[in-house]
């Protein structure tokens, strides 16, 4: 599923941009497992597009990807016009120990989350002056950095308010309706996360696990997405509790033991930041 998407959306983008599919190809950071390296390649590849003045500048036509990815980037982080900002962690590096080190947390925060902000902010400057300049191959070749870029800023900033500080070795279990509503969907709160641990742990090279509720069914899902691809995007589902399972997230502390890791993010899961999400999405 999250595979096909992004071939078509390559496709897609390659077809509007009137470019081969090789030029997209040659800039895509699906392979990646590092990323630092993503994060720059992506720089490069927002630097490496050129805004033409079209002569006969038409009404450009936004690739819909864009406006969407740019529109749940406002709602998560509240920062209307595109300019992204890094956002507080609201506690401190050291504060996830000993489930998640303080290392992974300041390099993670403040290196690969400020990337993808400076990123994200470097592709909307761009697309204003493609738009100004009628350029639509531009607008619609930057689709590939905002997805990427925007994507990431997102996901990371629902990432950290989903962890809270101060763990034990309990696994804090959900109270309120998203407590009943998993017990609904699932059969138990260990059936969620049994599958949830199953499923993130396979996603293949990097992504992310998620809890997520379909507003049409009216269900609590299990997703996973690649790359920083947004579960609303590819499930049309509302995130309510995500995991990176990119291995920067935990290659520090645990090596390739990732169910380990997920095992023991479980045990410092903010039930009550999942409780607000739940609550918005319904
Ligand atoms: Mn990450």
């Amino acid at each position: 599923m999250a595979e096909s998407y992004v071939e078509a959306l390559e496709k897609k983008i390659a077809e509007l941009a009137g470019i081969p599919m090789e030029a997209i190809r040659k800039n895509k950071w699906n392979d990646l497992m590092n990323e630092g390296d993503a994060i720059k390649e992506s720089t490069d590849f927002i630097n490496n597009i050129v805004v033409a003045k079209q002569a006969n500048a038409t009404a450009s036509k936004i690739n819909p990807l864009i406006s969407k990815i740019f529109g749940l980037v406002e709602r998560e982080a509240k920062q209307a016009g595109g300019a992204a900002m890094l956002p507080e962690l609201g506690y401190g590096y050291d504060a996830l120990l000993p489930h998640i080190c303080a290392d992974i947390m300041e390099i993670h925060h403040s290196k690969h989350h400020q990337g993808y902000v400076n990123n994200v902010n470097a592709a909307h400057g761009k697309l204003l002056a493609a738009q100004e300049a009628g350029d639509n191959a531009a607008i619609n070749a930057l689709a590939n950095g905002i997805v990427f870029n925007g994507g990431g800023h997102l996901n990371h900033t629902i990432f950290w308010t989903n962890m809270k500080p101060n763990a034990t070795e309990n696994v804090p279990v959900p109270a309120g309706s998203l407590g009943e509503q998993i017990v609904k969907d699932f059969g138990s709160f260990e059936a969620m996360k049994d599958q949830f641990c199953a499923n993130t742990a396979a996603v293949k090279g990097s992504g992310w696990g998620w809890l997520a509720y379909d507003q049409k069914l009216g269900k609590l899902g299990v997703y996973t997405t690649q790359n920083q691809d947004t579960v609303e995007v590819v499930h049309g589902a509302v995130p309510v509790l995500g995991c990176d399972v990119w291995e920067h997230a935990y290659y520090l502390q645990y090596k390739n033991r990732r169910p380990a890791y997920i095992a023991n993010f479980f045990k410092i899961v903010n039930w009550e930041n999942c409780q607000s999400r739940f609550d918005a999405a319904k």
